[in-house]
């Protein structure tokens, strides 16, 4: 059952939005490229430097054995929270971007010329560039999935282009740019027919939905701490185990091997096969308390309460003469990405932030969503659910105001 989210209570959890900025109360609509932390994160942070700061998984003394206890809790956490096998499944990066990165330079020896690469026309960067670089090595095709006017993926061109040479098809689970959830469960079921592994990128997704990697099917899954309100510098690479396996390491010394002797080296076991050198430690340990916050609050209800920010906020928004919605999918998360006719996306923005409305403008490293669409950009407002009706009253304000100034 949904309960009503008791907004008061959970805003007092997040101190950085009690403060005025530019003379104005803050309002925070940049959740698509960060979220704020609640106290609960950044005082277990704190707690692990003041109290049991070493390196993990090498000394007998005691802090040591601290350290890994609670870099370790925080893995079984992940993988709890979005229901993979093992904990063997769970890697840490520093982020979407690396995780990404990871599995695109691990996959050479998996693709080769006449093969092909399927991604979408509406990824960020971070889903695209590793996977031309992956395709540019080994002389694969790379095709792509477009989308529609509406901003969703086009299922009749996914069943055109994907055969028995696509060896890997990465698509995100919610695009950054236009909210757009996409059907990736039918993307996954589909590719796997073909023997094709899936990658999903789910830095969008796993702030606002519920996730289960195993029901998804997925092959691997992607997403960043610090936009699920843990801490920058953390990412998490999920993959099943008969890939990890299968994959060569991605970076090379301390902690990934098993044994080393001058002319070489034997693996460590999974995860650690895939984590090099000292981990962000502390990064790590704030993603547990991170995790257990939401699912303190319930993810279904934070993603009800959302759904109502975005129903109220892109009816609001579409009452602005000239303002366009980019990104209209029937199944979209809480964001709403908006052009208004003669302005400029970064001028809107520079106005709202005097106005204390903090909106990403400009591509949102989308690049070619904006091709698609044929605009320079656009102003970005992303909501979580710290965030209020009277909040989104506030930015359509400050459009309209914006709009009169800039026309
Ligand atoms: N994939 C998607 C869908 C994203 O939205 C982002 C970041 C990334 C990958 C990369 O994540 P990172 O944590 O490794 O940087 N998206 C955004 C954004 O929309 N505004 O700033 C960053």
């Amino acid at each position: 059952m949904i309960k009503t989210l008791d907004i008061a209570a959970v805003r007092a959890d997040f101190p950085i939005l009690h403060q005025e900025v530019n003379g104005k109360p803050l309002v925070y609509f940049d959740n698509g490229a960060t979220t704020q932390k609640p106290q609960v994160v950044i005082d277990a942070m704190a707690a692990y430097y003041n109290k049991t700061n070493a390196n993990v998984h090498r000394g007998v003394h005691t802090l040591s054995q601290l350290a890994t206890d609670q870099f370790e809790a925080s893995r079984e956490t992940v993988r709890a929270h979005i229901n993979a096998a093992s904990t063997k499944e769970i890697i840490f990066t520093k982020g979407t971007t690396e995780s990404i990165n990871l599995v695109a330079q691990c996959f050479d020896g998996f693709v080769e010329k006449g093969d092909n690469i399927i991604i979408s026309a509406i990824e960020h960067h971070s889903n695209i560039v590793p996977w031309q670089m992956l395709a540019a090595r080994t002389g694969a095709e790379l095709r792509i999935i477009t989308a529609n006017n509406a901003g969703e993926l086009e299922m009749d061109v996914f069943d055109e282009i994907l055969d028995s040479r696509t060896k890997m098809v990465a698509v995100n689970h919610i695009s950054n740019a236009l909210g757009t959830l996409n059907p990736v469960e039918e993307f996954i079921a589909k590719a796997h027919k073909f023997g094709a592994a899936v990658f999903i990128d789910g830095a969008q997704s796993v702030p606002h939905m519920h996730i289960n990697v195993q029901d998804l099917d997925a092959d691997f899954f992607a997403f960043s701490a610090h936009k699920v309100y843990g801490p920058t510098g953390v990412g998490v690479l999920y993959g099943k185990e008969s890939w990890l396996n299968k994959l060569p390491p991605y970076q090379f010394g301390g902690e990934m091997i098993k044994e080393v002797t001058l002319q070489k080296s034997t693996w460590a076991d999974l995860p650690h096969k895939f984590e090099a050198g000292t981990p962000h430690i502390e990064g790590v340990v704030g993603l547990k308390p991170a995790l257990d916050y939401i699912n303190k609050i319930g993810v279904e209800d934070i993603a009800a309460y959302e759904h109502e920010l975005l129903e109220y906020g892109t009816e609001k928004l579409l009452q602005i003469d000239g303002l366009r919605i980019i990104g209209t999918a029937a199944k979209k998360a809480s964001l709403i990405s908006f052009v208004v006719d003669g302005t400029h996306p970064y001028d809107i923005g520079m106005i709202l932030d005097k106005l204390g409305v903090a909106v990403r403008t400009g591509h949102h490293c989308a690049q070619p969503v904006m091709a698609r669409f044929d605009i320079p950009g656009t102003v970005r407002a992303s909501f979580s659910f710290y965030n209020t009706k009277e909040e989104i009253d506030i930015l359509v304000a400050g459009v309209e105001r914006a709009v009169k100034m800039l026309r």
